[in-house]
């Protein structure tokens, strides 16, 4: 058979455009070569459904070891008791969550996503917000903190079944203790979806949500710099609130209920490539010069931060504790969308993405604000000085939106500076 040049020209593309422009969307980043090579190898050719030594197909041996060596190297990571390793995504480790935890119509509660929540805590147009009640919480006007205050009287007035923290555009440490207390006054299970901030929980620069939650969902492809994935992990709390039971009248334990809610409930085969490249991930993270990274990405946003707001731009809560700000374009531009300014540093070579702010006037088509991460372009090596150059790079593009001259000229430096930041340094 012929090669599918069209395909390969395309994915060739691709490729060009990760090396040549500034990627600053904070969700993303750059797997090593081990683990872009163990997601394209042969382990995709197998069917394992079920999980390690209980499979309904035969030919697992060497499956079963991947997969474990994944789990094992997971709970090391985040001193978890337990791990399910094989979520396609996090929306799917999510999802697995409300399947085990909630009937259809149960009330739960999240960040709403205006306040930087994520599309499956509850949004309206998601399964969570279509077959469950959700009930959100927000952050504060003045500070941009989360809202605890709120997050409690919404809890006790409406009794959810289900607390969840974690979001896609909160730059802030989380008080899980003082949610785990909220949720154990009124019952609630309280699970932590810790996607974005993973990376910076395995190398210890943020508090642990294991050490609080009943669950923690996470996927593996942003600060963790795996392959595009998700997991579900349990630190202590095994029992089961729902006195679910099994055939022999065995209370049946938390794990085991949400094992079964990803297969068979929700998944069928396991993506054993991308399991492959998950346990490469782990232990890549496990290794000291991950904290270095980690280390790097916080000082990293912490700089961007400061230098946003000394050029005026107002971030949401004022600067950062993670690898993310969120800017409020509307303190220094008030007639530009989120839209037209990721599209414009998109054209300046610049990825970024469009974001909502709180009490944003705008629709999330046009969003009133940006959301800049650090992860991707620390892993290329960026240091201090170099947020300083693509942060004069930014405000030069945003304050000429519509000075062509002006964006390809950036365009041009920017292609140029990369250059001197290879994608697989480390
Ligand atoms: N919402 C995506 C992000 O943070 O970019 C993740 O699903």
């Amino acid at each position: 058979m012929e090669k599918d040049e069209f395909i390969f020209r395309l994915i060739d593309q691709e490729s060009l455009r990760q090396y040549e422009d500034i990627e600053l969307i904070a969700s993303e980043n750059f797997v090593s070569s081990q683990v872009l090579k163990a997601a394209g190898s042969v382990l995709t050719n197998k069917y394992a459904e079920g999980y390690p030594n209980r499979r309904y197909y035969g030919g697992c041996q060497v499956i079963d070891l991947v997969e474990q060596t994944a789990i094992d190297r997971l709970k090391q990571l985040f001193q978890a008791e337990w791990a399910n390793v094989q979520p396609h995504s996090g929306a799917q480790a999510n999802m697995a969550v409300f399947l085990a935890c909630l009937q259809p119509g149960d009330h739960f509660l999240g960040l709403g996503l205006s306040h930087g929540g994520h599309l499956s805590h509850g949004a309206s147009v998601n399964f969570s917000g279509i077959s469950y009640k959700a009930l959100e919480y927000g952050t504060e006007k003045t500070s941009g903190y989360i809202d605890y205050q709120q997050l409690e009287h919404i809890a006790v007035k409406k009794m959810p079944k289900l607390i969840i923290a974690g979001a896609s555009a909160y730059s802030r440490e989380w008080d899980y203790k003082r949610i785990r207390l909220i949720a154990d006054k009124i019952g609630a299970i309280f699970m932590v979806d810790m996607a974005h901030t993973a990376g910076l929980i395995a190398a210890k620069l943020l508090n642990n949500p294991l050490h609080y939650a009943h669950i923690v969902t996470s996927t593996t492809h942003k600060t963790l710099r795996g392959p595009r994935g998700g997991v579900i992990l349990i630190g202590n709390d095994f029992e089961n609130p729902w006195g679910k039971t099994n055939t022999n009248g065995r209370i049946k334990m938390m794990s085991e209920i949400l094992d079964s809610a990803i297969f068979p409930g929700i998944q069928g085969g396991p993506l054993e490539h991308i399991i492959a490249a998950k346990a490469i991930a782990f232990y890549e993270a496990l290794q000291p010069e991950f904290i270095i990274y980690q280390k790097q990405v916080k000082k990293n946003a912490q700089i961007m931060a400061k230098l946003l707001n000394e050029k005026g731009y107002k971030l949401i809560s004022g600067g950062t504790d993670n690898h993310l700000v969120l800017v409020d374009l509307r303190s220094k531009f008030p007639k530009l969308s989120g839209k037209y300014a990721e599209r414009t540093l998109v054209n300046a070579g610049i990825t970024a993405n469009k974001n909502m702010v709180p009490f944003d006037d705008r629709s999330p088509f046009l969003t009133s604000g940006l959301r800049f991460g650090t992860p991707a372009i620390t892993t290329r090596g960026a240091k201090e000085s170099l947020i300083e150059e693509i942060v004069e790079l930014i405000d030069v593009v945003l304050s000429n939106v519509d000075n062509n001259k002006i964006i390809d000229s950036v365009k041009k430096k920017v292609n140029i500076l990369m250059k001197d930041y290879p994608l697989f340094a480390w």
